[in-house]
């Protein structure tokens, strides 16, 4: 049985489904997804691949009905008490329901792609998903949001100072806010439904985000400028209802791994095809886009709240993480 596979059943699906006795296996059911994206999105894409796999696996036994919402923090709600029965979100306002996923919201805490991915299916990212349980939401497998960078509406931002008194949308999350504000801007938390219109009015100057979201949502209309900061790894999340997994039977229960990871694997791919296409995308539709950042400068800025990551976080769990490698 793969790492993946047992850590999982172990750390998440298994742990909540023990205790409930199998259902029938005759049901049939609609199961509703809800995620914050166009269906033409990393997102969209991996709900698609969860839809037709499970639903191809159960020969149509559990439908899937993919809902678009914004506001991330209202799905989660929404899956802990059961109106939904899984949602695919970023992290950002996920720290608040489970404390330990604020650990992977750490700026620059994650060198590359290979080295989030890995960290996060390795037993250090199923650990994380363990603790779900406890909260009444099973953390089925981590997804990917990506690279997040920084727009915004007033001027090139090339190094830190730049950022002095810029209005930053933020996600509602405080190691996202503790960063902008040690860099001197202004961090706005708000969900993701009330960004556009935030832009527009000047609430705010900018906001950051990966590639593939500022793609999908076309925030090129609302903002001028891009900063390729890559600043903050952002991790997404397969996070569903310990009830709506409690009635599977155990045939269907790894039909629902299975989907899972067909989701987690055609997401990971769209986050790389709109990270490769999508900043000559950008450009082509009239932004400005800054590719030469000086990282260790962002990084110096941000010692004082790496200082304090290290105090109120997780700080042996962080080590763990920076210190992942592959296998040889
Ligand atoms: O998960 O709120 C955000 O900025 C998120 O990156 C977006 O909803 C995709």
């Amino acid at each position: 049985m793969s790492l993946l596979r047992r850590a999982v059943l172990g750390a998440g699906l298994a742990a909540c489904l023990a205790p409930l006795a199998a259902a029938p296996a005759l049901a049939q059911t609609q199961l509703t997804i809800q995620h914050p994206l166009p269906l033409a999105s990393h997102y969209g894409d991996g709900a698609t691949a969860f839809k037709q796999t499970l639903e191809r696996l159960t020969n149509n036994r559990h439908r899937v009905n993919i809902q678009r919402n914004d506001n991330e923090r209202e799905m989660v709600e929404s899956v802990q008490i059961g109106t939904i029965d899984c949602t695919i979100t970023s992290t950002g306002p996920v720290g608040n329901f489970v404390p330990a996923v604020r650990n992977v919201d750490v700026p620059f805490l994650f060198r590359d792609y290979a080295h989030a991915r890995g960290a996060l299916d390795s037993e250090i990212g199923q650990s994380i998903l363990g603790q779900f349980n406890a909260r009444g939401l099973v953390g089925v497998i981590w997804l990917e949001n990506g690279f997040r960078h920084l727009t915004n509406s007033r001027r090139e931002v090339n190094l830190p100072a730049d950022m002095r008194g810029l209005k930053v949308r933020t996600m509602e999350n405080q190691v996202h806010m503790r960063a902008f504000s040690t860099l001197g801007a202004l961090p706005t938390p708000m969900a993701f439904s009330e960004l556009v219109p935030a832009l527009q009015q000047g609430t705010v100057d900018g906001q950051e985000n990966p590639i593939p979201v500022i793609v999908a949502n076309n925030l090129n209309q609302v903002q001028r400028f891009l900063t390729l900061t890559s600043h903050v790894y952002s991790p997404a999340l397969l996070i569903c209802n310990p009830g709506t997994l409690g009635r599977l039977n155990a045939a269907d229960r790894a039909a629902f791994l299975e989907a899972a990871r067909a989701a987690q694997a055609a997401n990971r791919a769209r986050v790389a095809a709109d990270d490769a296409s999508g900043v000559e995308e950008l450009r082509r539709r009239g932004m400005t886009v800054v590719t030469t950042v000086d990282t260790a400068a962002f990084q110096a800025a941000l010692a004082p709240a790496f200082a304090e990551y290290e105090r109120s976080l997780d700080g042996a769990l962080l080590r763990r993480i920076r210190d992942w490698r592959p296998a040889q």
